[in-house]
């Protein structure tokens, strides 16, 4: 009887490790990008140096490392734009979240159309998180702001206003450009 009951768990064991190994194994569901640009910002420590995007099922994460994310400013303000584009049909992205790049500055998620905000902030699930020292702005915006899109690409824009009067603006890779489209996976 014991022998049995050993075979059975010994049986049970194995079926579990493989359930585990069929888990481990199946596909990831994101697709994701990481490219690096170069510092061609440098009047400001906030020149874009890399942006990572990854596109899950449940949420959009981006991550933008700059050449110095100084949380303390003794001069203008300095942020951020994250822009989502969803749909291929309309020209521009759907989404900006923006941000500012000191310690206590907000951040806000608007639709946009054209180019251009419309409406008012939205309220479902999306954050901002400055990582210093990574010298990092880490995005994300889940999945139902996004609207579940099955392709999405971003594009970030900087712009540093420490001196104002020479205000000094860095696109990830060059003006509303973006990154390739990344399936939802
Ligand atoms: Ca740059
Ligand atoms: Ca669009």
């Amino acid at each position: 009887m014991t022998t049995t009951t050993n075979r059975l768990s010994t049986r049970l064991a194995a079926g579990a490790l493989v359930a585990g190994i069929a888990l481990l194994g199946a596909p990831a569901y994101a697709e994701s990008m990481s490219a690096g640009d170069p510092a061609d910002a440098t009047a400001s420590l906030y020149d874009i140096r890399k942006v990572s995007a990854n596109h899950q099922d449940t949420k959009l994460v981006v991550e933008v490392k700059v050449t110095d994310l100084l949380l303390e400013s003794d001069g203008g303000p300095a942020s951020m734009s994250l822009f989502i584009d969803t749909d291929r049909s309309q020209a521009g992205p759907e989404l900006r979240l923006g941000t500012g790049l000191q310690t206590g500055t907000d951040y806000q998620l608007v639709r946009m159309k054209n180019w251009r905000a419309v409406g008012e902030p939205l309220t479902c699930g999306h954050k901002v998180k400055l990582v210093a020292d990574k010298d990092t702005v880490r995005f994300r915006v889940n999945a139902g702001c996004l609207g579940s899109p099955d392709e999405l690409r971003v594009g970030v824009k900087m712009v540093d206003l420490w001196d104002g009067s020479h205000p000094v603006r860095d696109w990830f890779k060059g003006v509303r450009h973006w990154t390739r489209w990344l399936d939802r996976g």
